[in-house]
């Protein structure tokens, strides 16, 4: 046996050098070629292999160290019979990939052949000469991939399983840190098992959103999401992608219905029930639906056609602290103010409890978002999809109204209609709006 020192290879132009990774604990073993280091320049990552088969003695450098070439790096034991041989051949080989790596430093068209485990370009254009998959650039080319230390087999790695490895720094709780094989693995493990996109090219394509360790900036605490959350999550960016949104908006003048709703108070107190504006929304929006068919309508899954509905079943949008929820009022526009005064409270209270069942959840027609309790002059509400539309609903104020000879007081509710506009026209949307605010500007429309 003898002992062999390796020292820093020929950098192909670069003067200095960082260790960013020592690919060996003390007494492991390595083939010819296997990575014994790695090093960074300002372009490029690099492996350095071992031009011997043998057992690591103990490096001579520390992660973080700069070095030249030249500089002793580790003491190999091996074979003293190979060791000479395999010397010139490895030594052929890194020779081989330097150039490749400084070709590929000044000419992004360098061959594909250049050894892609072995030299790691930080630059986006070295990454789509190494490969053909367009994950390679995205990663490569992000500014935080770059902040992450990873060995050259290690961003192979996480390539050849569409992995973004600043998704495995946050994951991981580190922005500047070092990512192993095992923590790739783990991740896409994890990520098979709940389903949690990998990488940047998920999805249809649209840029991810940059994954940030918010820690550098203070204190933070990771909550898990409810179950609730996560679907809504979906749910939402489903719908948001999927739909082409438009929202209109207008005031309806609530002044007469809400007095009137005002005198049912001490009814409501008899029978137990408490009527609010939302009561009155359900009833004119089932009305209108009626009146409307276009809106109660849901596109077939073969974009041939259309399911015309005969039912008319509100949902209705319940905050809760789990998260955000709709219930289904069914067949709305056969029941009258109290009656479904009554189930918004049943379901509104059922809905904080957690105690709705799924069926309570679906065949809704249509829904509607009412933050009228909450405040607001107005928001637009995405589309409950496979639903055409949501209307949602502001906090009704009192405002100076033209009656024609003079300012008056009137309370005014502002609504905003979002619709799918694969299937709904300005003019059907026009129509639908313009039926609401008539209903709940006059009441009496609603007994018609
Ligand atoms: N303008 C002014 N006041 C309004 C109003 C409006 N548009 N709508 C309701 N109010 C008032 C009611 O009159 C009532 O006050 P009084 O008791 O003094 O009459 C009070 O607000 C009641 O509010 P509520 O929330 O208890 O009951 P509600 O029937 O108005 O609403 C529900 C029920 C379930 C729709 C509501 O509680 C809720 O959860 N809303 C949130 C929906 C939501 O999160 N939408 C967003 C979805 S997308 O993120």
């Amino acid at each position: 046996m003898a002992i062999e020192t390796i020292v820093v290879p020929d950098l192909g132009g670069a003067e200095s050098v960082d260790v960013i990774e020592l690919s060996l604990a003390q007494g492991d073993s390595i083939g010819v070629e296997d990575s014994l280091l790695v090093l960074e320049s300002d372009k490029a990552t690099m492996d350095v292999p071992s031009p011997y088969e043998g057992q690591l003695v103990k490096y001579l450098v520390a992660e973080g160290d700069t070095v030249q070439v030249g500089d002793p790096i580790a003491e190999l034991k091996v074979q003293a019979d190979t060791s000479q041989e395999a010397s010139n051949e490895a030594a052929q080989v890194l020779d081989a990939e330097v150039e490749a790596a400084a070709e590929v430093t000044v000419a992004p068209e360098a061959p594909k052949a250049a050894p892609v485990a072995k030299i790691e370009e930080k630059t986006a254009e070295f990454d789509v000469t190494k490969s053909s998959s367009p994950v390679d650039s995205s990663l490569a080319d992000s500014e935080s991939a770059d902040d992450i230390y990873a060995g050259p087999a290690v961003r192979m790695l996480a390539r050849e399983l569409g992995v973004d490895l600043t998704r495995i720094g946050t994951w991981l709780g580190i922005a500047r840190g070092r990512i192993l094989k095992d923590d790739v693995n783990d991740y896409v493990k994890r990520a098979l098992s709940d389903g949690t996109p990998s990488g940047h090219n998920t999805g249809v394509g649209i840029p991810e959103i940059p994954q940030i360790d918010f820690s550098q900036f203070g204190d933070t605490e990771k909550v898990k999401l409810t179950k609730i959350q996560k679907v809504t999550a979906n749910n939402m960016q489903r719908n948001w992608l999927n739909v082409p949104h438009v929202t209109q908006f207008d005031d309806a003048d609530i002044t007469e219905m809400d007095s009137f709703r005002k005198s049912l108070k001490a009814e409501g107190e008899i029978r137990g029930v408490r009527v609010t504006p939302v009561a009155f929304l359900i009833k004119a929006i089932a009305t209108a639906l009626e009146d409307n068919s276009s809106f109660n309508r849901s596109l077939a899954g073969d974009g041939e056609n259309y399911i015309q509905k005969q039912y008319c079943n509100i949902g209705m949008a319940v905050d809760t602290p789990r998260g955000l929820v709709v219930p289904v009022i069914r067949n709305a526009s056969s029941m009258g103010i109290w009656e479904i005064a009554g189930e918004v409270a049943q379901f509104a209270e059922k809905a904080r409890e957690g105690k709705l069942t799924p069926s309570d959840m679906q065949g809704g027609c249509f829904t509607l978002s009412s933050l009228g309790a909450i405040g607001g002059n107005g928001f637009t509400p995405i589309v409950n999809a496979p639903e055409l539309g949501i209307l949602g609903v502001s906090k009704a104020q009192m405002k100076p109204v033209w009656s024609g000879q003079e300012f008056e007081p009137r309370l005014m509710l502002p609504l905003a209609l979002s619709y799918d506009h694969r299937l709904i026209n300005g003019g059907d949307a026009g129509r639908f709006m313009t039926q609401i605010v008539k209903l709940l500007s006059d009441i009496r429309h609603l007994a018609l």
